[in-house]
């Protein structure tokens, strides 16, 4: 059995009640069923926030992140004001997954669309060159449930996404929430069960099979 490399990726459920493991740039931190939303694993939830004393600028965020200048200001129309970002360092083979939940919310959802607020992921290797980043959801281009946790309009809702990893690498993820037009109206985002699965068990499966079918051929001959 080959020796796999371990994807290292450290309190992606954020059930420790705190964000170690998780760098922080901006106001972020954890939350539980009493702010308003449940987490989809366990307790607690990461937690992301665009509003406040705390936030930082996007050529911060692309500095933390290891993105190029100009990726943050260019997820939507308009210009980002501030925000905040959270990262983590991975080490993976190629072909693992990066498979998260996340909720974002906003206060925008009743004032004007130049102010849309969005949330993004990004994966950038040490080496290997990759560097990806995906807007998330916005203000304008998500569809939301009014209502939600106090001081907020409406909610996405959970949902999971799934990143394929190309390279084997060490990877910087990073998540990050970011105000537009002005520095007001808060959006924020809620992440859980971060993971990078072990190699999947139909692969392992699969390499057992062919194991199988070599000792029966040789028994054979
Ligand atoms: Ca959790
Ligand atoms: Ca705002």
């Amino acid at each position: 059995m080959p020796v796999l490399l371990q994807a290292q990726l450290v309190n992606g459920g954020f059930e420790t009640g705190t964000p170690a493991g998780w760098s922080i740039s901006g106001q972020a931190g954890v939350r539980n069923a009493s702010f308003g939303v449940t987490p989809t694993y366990g307790s607690w939830a990461g937690y992301l926030e665009n509003t406040g004393n705390g936030t930082v600028l996007a050529g911060d965020m692309e500095i933390a992140l290891h993105l190029p200048t100009g990726t943050v200001t260019n997820f939507v129309s308009g210009t980002p004001t501030r925000g905040s970002v959270m990262w983590q360092n991975v080490t993976v083979s190629a072909g693992q997954t990066l498979v998260f939940d996340w909720n974002f919310m906003s206060d925008e959802l009743n004032e004007s669309p130049i102010f849309n607020d969005f949330s993004f992921f990004s994966v950038v290797g040490a080496t290997s060159g990759v560097t990806d980043s995906f807007l998330i959801a916005s203000r304008n281009s998500s569809t939301f449930t009014l209502g939600g946790p106090a001081g907020f309009d409406g909610t996405t809702g959970w949902s999971t996404t799934t990143y394929t990893f190309t390279a084997s690498d060490t990877f910087r993820v990073g998540f990050g929430v970011m105000n537009v037009t002005d520095g007001g109206h808060n959006s924020a985002m809620m992440l859980d069960g971060i993971t990078v699965p072990e190699p999947g068990i139909t692969s392992l499966i699969g390499m057992f099979a062919i194991a199988l079918i070599t000792r029966r051929a040789k028994v054979q001959t």
